[in-house]
């Protein structure tokens, strides 16, 4: 396999004007012509013209109207290639045969419950016809479907629909025009048996906009909450950014079987099924929410990824990170700000941190990769940069970077320093090396010490950072890290800041005659130091407030300064943070107890902290819920030299149900008070609500009790929402005596929902039941699971990986599952199988068992005959 640099970027030498497509859709195969506008980027001057095709039949290539001769063209596994086509505007016109039915990978075009559907993105289109399947190629595009009638009723692609009407033989047409010029990867196709809900949207402007969710007739009704979703999303890209839908029609379609979440392609959005149906019954409040996330995040990219594009595919966080972003504020300005900050963090902290301290580690902006794909994984870290141009530029002038950047490179294909240039122009800021964000891996390590001075009446913050090596980067240069403080005096009131000396300068916070609570330090140095004047008593300092920068913060304050944040730092993201270190700290500490073999002893003012968050009406319930929730298994084991998921697994189990032993009665009360009552409501109040009863829940279950059983039961069974009646069933699932049972009930009754039965095989699939890898397996085979559907294969496989004790079994019998697994999936769908295959990717983190036996299998998987691309750089990177 190759790999491909992104110092290597060439222009391309022809650019292509439009495109127009005709498919004809058949049950053995589909016909694809395809013609193409094309220009020499320099007029009279001839180039081999070199297009990305895969597994494509060619039939015929000609131009300007006549058949090329065969010495003229090449075509092999990758390309077809003009060796010398004229050095003036031509026409291409290349007709190839497709086999969508048999295309398990979910690339290109594919059918999926019996309707066609596309997915371009990233190299997908190179599998429906040969083009330069690049992004910085925008054409405009026609495209012609035709295809039976009764088959496919409804015939979908990109733009506005302009002609349609009826063939001979049962067969019908339409004819789609896309007036926007575009890359080839938000192409999008949809042909087969669907009904949508309709609905409208008035713009900004005052246009009308027809809006349409297609699903499979039989769910329709569960549409609702994602054409709410889509109305919201438009509206609010209109208020926050000043962005206003372009076209007259907005489609989405919902699909079963995708590899990913779901994708942006112009005004025909496609979605894995999970993202856009819902129903109070059959969704759960993280559905719901999820599904708002998504529906925005994919309309978000018409402005950012559409109508402003990336150059080539190293670009790609210039679309996902800021688009990750839009949509994280989006969540957050419908919802709780600081409940979506404490979500993504944690999510930044379970994904990406992991992924970039292990082989997989890349910038932000990669410098070379084999299959782009794999870096499609996360752009969480992406979204922090953008937040840090927000953090540093205020709201204001955030806008103001995004309005150029919006003015200046409409219509085209840019890189990540057009929009640093935009935010830097727009404000006439000084960033200093933030350009480091997007080319540095790593996440860096920032330490802090704290010093009060009673009779200066100054306090002072001095920093060191470090950023680890990775691949390929063994020294890193000093970053630049927006640092958010604030600090609490003795009541745990904010002190109004006086003023900051640090480089020789003094910055002064009362010239605005406004106090100043929370100042954002420019951290740029290897080390540093930042002091604060007029400060009247010794301070309890709140720092990195909001988590304002991407980084390991290491600081010297004590359990009680942490205590003391917990119960009242105004900023409720460290708030909670407090929490979790000290929670990380206790689990640690108790891990070392549980390796010596010494009795585990749960700290008794950790137990009065959460207890007194627990039991403080004036917070907000789904605070409440993250904040009495302990810090992951795998969070933990990142912070170990020698990770042991036997020790962290049973370290956390204790305090569960320590905690749960010792706050019963609170606990009890609180799931008893925030019982459901009435219609389920999707909104900020009843889902925190319902957070915190069933956290509480959560706890309880872990607990041996006849009284408590009962009580889950009876939760199990009067529930009237999905939220409720999972989180019973998960309570439940701690209840080693009924558990089977009510798995089987829970079965019985969702069979025939298979979104549900995909949670189920999940809950089984994470169980640390001993041995459950036996479980699994006969999962593999039950009528419900499909190893060809990725989201079976997310929630069974994935959801096994994901469990600690399992997986990572002593006796190796987990390693060899997914091992053995990722050999056959690789040969159906590549994509998920590589996914699949990245929870190898940190073996070096555990002991030498547990490494050598991952290392047998990963040397199995690169052994293997025929072995994709997507496989072999996972593999093959982890085992270097
Ligand atoms: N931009 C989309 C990413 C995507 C994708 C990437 C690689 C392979 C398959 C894929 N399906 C969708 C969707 C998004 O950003 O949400
Ligand atoms: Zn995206």
């Amino acid at each position: 396999p190759k790999e491909i640099f992104l110092k290597n970027y060439k222009q391309p030498d022809y650019y292509f004007d439009t495109l127009d497509l005709k498919f004809t859709l058949g049950e053995e195969s589909t016909i694809v012509t395809s013609k193409i506008a094309i220009n020499p980027r320099v007029e009279g001057q001839s180039s081999p013209l070199v297009l990305d095709g895969r597994d494509l039949k060619l039939q015929s290539v000609k131009i300007n109207g006549n058949v090329l001769k065969e010495e003229d063209f090449y075509v092999d596994s990758r390309h077809l290639t003009l060796k010398s086509p004229p050095s003036s505007k031509f026409t291409l016109e290349i007709v190839t045969e497709i086999y969508p039915q048999k295309n398990t990978s979910l690339e290109g075009l594919y059918k999926s419950s019996g309707n066609f559907c596309t997915q371009c993105e990233a190299e997908g289109f190179r599998k429906i016809t040969f083009y330069q399947d690049r992004p910085d190629i925008m054409a405009k595009y026609t495209c012609r479907i035709e295809a039976d009638k009764s088959l496919y009723p409804v015939l979908l692609s990109n733009g506005n629909l302009i002609e349609q009407g009826d063939l001979e033989g049962g067969k019908h047409f339409t004819v789609w025009e896309d007036p926007f010029k575009k890359p080839s990867y938000l192409f999008a196709l949809v042909a087969g048996q669907l009904e949508s809900r309709d609905d409208t949207f008035t713009t900004c402007s005052g246009r009308k906009v027809s809006l349409r969710i297609w699903t499979p007739p039989q769910d329709l009704p569960k549409t609702e909450h994602a054409m709410y979703s889509l109305k919201a999303a438009m509206k609010w890209d209109e208020d926050v950014f000043g962005r206003e839908y372009d076209l007259d029609l907005f489609n989405i379609v919902a699909v079963p079987d995708f590899n990913m979440g779901a994708m942006e392609n112009k005004s025909l959005n496609i979605f894995n099924s999970r993202l856009v149906l819902a129903s109070p019954e059959t969704a759960t409040d993280a559905d719901y929410a999820a599904i708002l996330g998504v529906i925005g995040h994919e309309y978000f990219h018409n402005w950012t990824g559409n109508r402003v594009t990336c150059r080539d595919w190293f670009q790609l966080s210039l679309k996902e990170g800021l688009t990750v972003f839009r949509d994280q504020e989006f969540s957050s300005d419908l919802g709780s700000r600081p409940v979506k900050r404490i979500a993504d963090v944690s999510k930044l902290r379970t994904y990406q941190f992991p992924q970039d301290a292990g082989p997989m580690a890349h910038p932000v902006r990669p410098h070379s990769y084999i299959k782009i794909d794999l870096i499609h994984y996360f752009h969480y870290q992406g979204a922090e940069v953008v937040r840090m141009y927000k953090t540093l530029l205020g709201s204001q002038g955030f806008r103001k970077g995004t309005d150029l950047y919006f003015q200046r490179h409409d219509g085209q294909a840019v890189t990540c320093e057009d929009f640093f240039a935009a935010m830097r122009d727009a404000n006439n800021a000084d960033f200093a090396n933030f350009l480091l964000w997007y080319s540095q891996a790593g996440t860096p390590v920032v330490k802090v010490t704290t010093n009060y001075n009673a009779e200066g009446r100054t306090f002072s913050l001095k920093f060191s950072q470090e950023v680890p090596p990775t691949p390929g980067q063994p020294t890193k240069e000093p970053m630049f890290i927006p640092v958010a403080v604030g600090l609490l005096d003795s009541s745990g009131k904010d002190m109004p800041l006086s003023s900051v000396y640090h480089d020789g300068k003094l910055e002064s916070f009362s010239s605005s005659g406004q106090n100043v609570y929370t100042t954002v330090l420019r951290v740029t140095k290897k080390e540093e130091e930042f002091v604060f004047n007029d400060v009247s008593e010794r301070p309890t300092p709140s720092i990195l407030r909001g988590f304002s920068a991407p980084i390991h913060l290491e600081s010297d304050l004590t359990d009680n300064d942490l205590l003391f944040l917990l119960a009242h730092d105004s900023d409720e993201f460290n708030r909670w943070e407090a929490g979790q270190v000290l929670a990380r700290k206790l689990m640690l500490s108790l891990v070392a107890d549980f390796q010596q073999n010494k009795a585990l002893v749960l700290n008794l003012q950790f137990l009065q902290g959460i207890k007194s968050i627990l039991t403080d009406s004036s917070l907000d319930k789904e605070f409440i819920a993250k904040a009495i929730t302990l810090p992951g298994v795998g969070e933990i084991m990142d912070m170990m030299t020698v990770a042991d998921p036997d020790a962290v697994h049973a370290v956390r189990t204790f305090i569960r149900k320590k905690l749960a032993s010792e706050l019963k009665e609170e606990l009890l009360i609180t799931a008893k008070n925030n019982r459901s009552s009435g219609a389920y409501e999707f909104d900020h109040n009843n889902m925190a609500r319902r957070a915190l009863k069933n956290t509480a829940l959560a706890y309880v279950g872990s607990l041996e009790d006849p009284e408590i059983t009962e009580l889950l039961l009876n939760e199990y069974r009067t529930a009237t929402n999905m939220t409720d009646q999972f989180a019973a069933l998960v309570a439940i699932d701690q209840q080693r005596a009924i558990r089977e049972e009510i798995l089987a009930d829970f079965y019985n009754k969702w069979q025939h929902d298979y979104l549900v039965v995909n949670k189920w095989l999940a809950l089984q699939a994470m169980s640390d039941m001993p041995g459950n890898v036996e479980n699994v397996k006969k999962l593999l085979s039950h009528t419900s699971f499909d190893l060809r559907n990725p989201n079976n294969v997310y929630s069974l496989i994935g959801g096994f990986c994901g469990s600690p004790v399992n997986f990572h079994c002593k006796d190796g019998s987990g390693y060899k599952f997914l091992g053995e697994l990722v050999v056959q999936l690789d040969k159906i769908n590549p994509q998920v199988a590589s996914r699949m295959v990245s929870a190898f990717s940190r073996w070096k983190r555990y002991d030498e068992t547990r490494q050598s036996l991952a290392k047998e299998q990963l040397e199995m998987i690169l052994s293997t005959e025929g072995l994709s691309e997507n496989v072999f750089e996972i593999a093959s990177k982890s085992l270097a």
